[in-house]
């Protein structure tokens, strides 16, 4: 029996596997990629910089707009990267001359471009949704992963930089009437029409996790940003976090110049000042809210340390990687910054950090640390 011919780059006819549509596509696809990865290096650095590289801590909302645009730049990159990849797929049947160095070394570059693509597009989405089923660390790999992919871009667009200046304006397509007769099917403006017209429904439905106003619709998203105690969702329970609540013995010890002991009850008769900040959690959902604590440079000052420190925060958590974090000089100072002990009008739910938590302007919610008992001036 003879088998059928493998398929050619010719067996598949469709006039939109065109460089002009892949020129499109890929702009967006483009677009979608830069914002990705530049907000996302500033989420990276904000929680892993190295120590000359510091951050303003105003304007308060920068970082909840970055990571939402983060995680929603990534969300639409996912149809456009589909679109994208069905446009051009007929050039993998495209014969290769294994002997053709350059051609062989591009192909395999491609290779690297989408199968690194389709992992961070994957493990971002699973992220966004809590799920970590790899046995490797979230961040580092999510980072080291954006490189490969910039890298691999850039060879991608210096290899076609011809084609792609050749289809950068618009060019003649062929009409319906003069397709060949057993092609039918979409014009490009139809197919354009469909892939933005797919990128926007993701899109809106799924932005409406950091921006509440299209909660409503936020179907896609796996977070409402109002529902949860106290009107804002958790992101670890108390009780995922060990974290049982306290009995008379607890206090709120600070490491400084002095060694300051505090209860609960004295904590409150503590000067007391409102922020209103919101959670922007690197998962992408985000909320704003009304808080109300101590100071953490009253605090500073309390403890005969300067206004300008940099203070290790302790949560009562044992262990885990948010287990404690440090606020930069700037965020101690920032008079914004608190030991949050009231959100939204009354006292901090257990799962909310109760008795006392971080809220700061401007920082990755993995940094505003929950069932704080314990600071310390470092520097
Ligand atoms: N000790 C501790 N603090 C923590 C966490 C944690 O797991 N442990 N989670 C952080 C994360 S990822 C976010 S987004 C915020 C969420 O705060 P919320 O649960 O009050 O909304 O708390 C942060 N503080
Ligand atoms: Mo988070």
């Amino acid at each position: 029996m003879k088998l059928p011919a493998p398929p050619t780059e010719k067996s598949f006819p469709s006039p939109l596997h065109h460089p002009r549509v892949a020129t499109v596509i890929g702009r967006w696809l483009g677009i979608a990629v830069a914002v990705c990865f530049l907000t996302g290096l500033y989420s990276h650095f904000q929680q892993d910089g190295p120590a000359w590289l510091q951050f303003p801590s105003r304007p308060a909302n920068l970082y909840r707009v970055t990571q939402g645009l983060h995680v929603l730049s990534g969300t639409v990159a996912v149809p456009l990267l589909l679109a994208k990849l069905w446009t051009v797929y007929p050039k993998l049947f495209a014969k290769l001359n294994p002997k053709a160095v350059g051609p062989t070394i591009e192909r395999l570059s491609i290779l690297v471009l989408v199968s690194s693509m389709a992992l961070e597009l994957f493990i971002g989405f699973l992220n966004t949704v809590q799920w970590y089923p790899w046995p490797f660390p979230f961040r580092q790999t999510h980072y080291a992963l954006a490189w490969i992919i910039v890298g691999a871009l850039l060879v991608h667009v210096a290899v076609k930089l011809p084609l792609i200046r050749a289809h950068w304006r618009r060019t003649p397509e062929l009409t319906p009437e003069s397709l060949p007769p057993d092609v039918t099917g979409l014009t490009r403006r139809g197919l354009f029409r469909t892939v933005a017209g797919a990128a926007t429904l993701v899109g809106i439905t799924s932005v409406g996790q950091s921006a509440p106003p299209l909660g409503p619709v936020a179907v896609l998203a796996p977070r409402k940003p109002n529902v949860g105690p106290q009107g804002l969702p958790v992101n670890r329970t108390a009780e995922a976090a060990g974290v049982t609540g306290i009995d008379a013995n607890w206090r709120l010890t600070i490491v400084g110049p002095r060694q300051l002991s505090y209860t609960l009850d004295e904590l409150r008769r503590l000067p007391q000042n409102r922020s209103s900040l919101p959670i922007a959690c690197v998962e992408g959902w985000s909320q704003g809210a009304r808080w109300e604590g101590v100071r953490i440079r009253d605090l500073l000052e309390l403890c005969g340390a300067p206004k300008e420190s940099r203070v290790r925060v302790v949560s009562m958590e044992k262990g885990g990687f948010y287990a404690t974090s440090e606020l930069p000089e700037e965020f101690a100072a920032d008079p914004l910054t608190l030991l949050a002990l009231r959100l939204n009008g009354s006292e901090l739910a257990l799962d909310h950090g109760f008795p006392a938590r971080i809220i700061a302007p401007n920082r990755p919610g993995v940094l505003q640390t929950k069932w704080v008992h314990r600071l310390e001036v470092v520097g």
